[in-house]
């Protein structure tokens, strides 16, 4: 596998418990070098434009609510099949299923609140990277 970039985003829920720096060191051990990182607050919009892949699920409203009630932290995260490795790092969707030690187990607070995304796959890492990034803003 070679080396990839993937998007992250550090959630509203830890951003706002101060986990930021816990979580970034998770992807650290990890492997994953931080290539790029800034504090935002989205709109409702904007965070409905990014997650418009469920536009049609029950919860969209409330996930973009979600997205837009605190600052979060975007990142572009590079390293050895960083897609699969963030994902594993992360967890799974539902903190009750997460392994040990993954950061949906430690810190989410439910299958809403799940502390941080991450891209499923390259076409929707570059897409994510782009909605906002420039490319002079990431710093390999
Ligand atoms: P993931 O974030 O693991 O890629 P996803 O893409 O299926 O999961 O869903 C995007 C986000 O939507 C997820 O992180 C939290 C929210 N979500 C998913 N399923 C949900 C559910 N059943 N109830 C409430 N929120 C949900
Ligand atoms: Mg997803």
């Amino acid at each position: 596998m070679a080396v990839q970039r993937t998007f992250s985003i550090i959630k509203p829920d830890a951003t706002k418990r101060n986990l930021t720096g816990a979580i970034n060191a998770k992807f650290e051990a990890a492997g994953l070098r931080i290539v790029a990182q800034k504090r935002i607050h989205l709109t409702k919009a904007q965070a409905g434009v990014f997650y418009a892949v469920h536009a049609e699920r029950p919860f969209y409203d409330e996930l973009c609510e979600f997205m837009a009630s605190e600052p979060i932290v975007v990142q572009v995260l590079e390293g050895e099949d960083a897609i699969a490795k963030n994902r594993e790092v992360m967890g799974a969707t539902n903190p009750a299923e997460a392994d040990e030690g993954t950061i949906r187990k430690e810190f989410a607070l439910s299958i809403g609140e799940n502390s941080v995304h991450g891209s499923d796959a390259p076409e929707t890492a570059a897409e994510e990277i782009a909605y906002f990034f420039s490319g002079l803003e990431l710093v390999g």
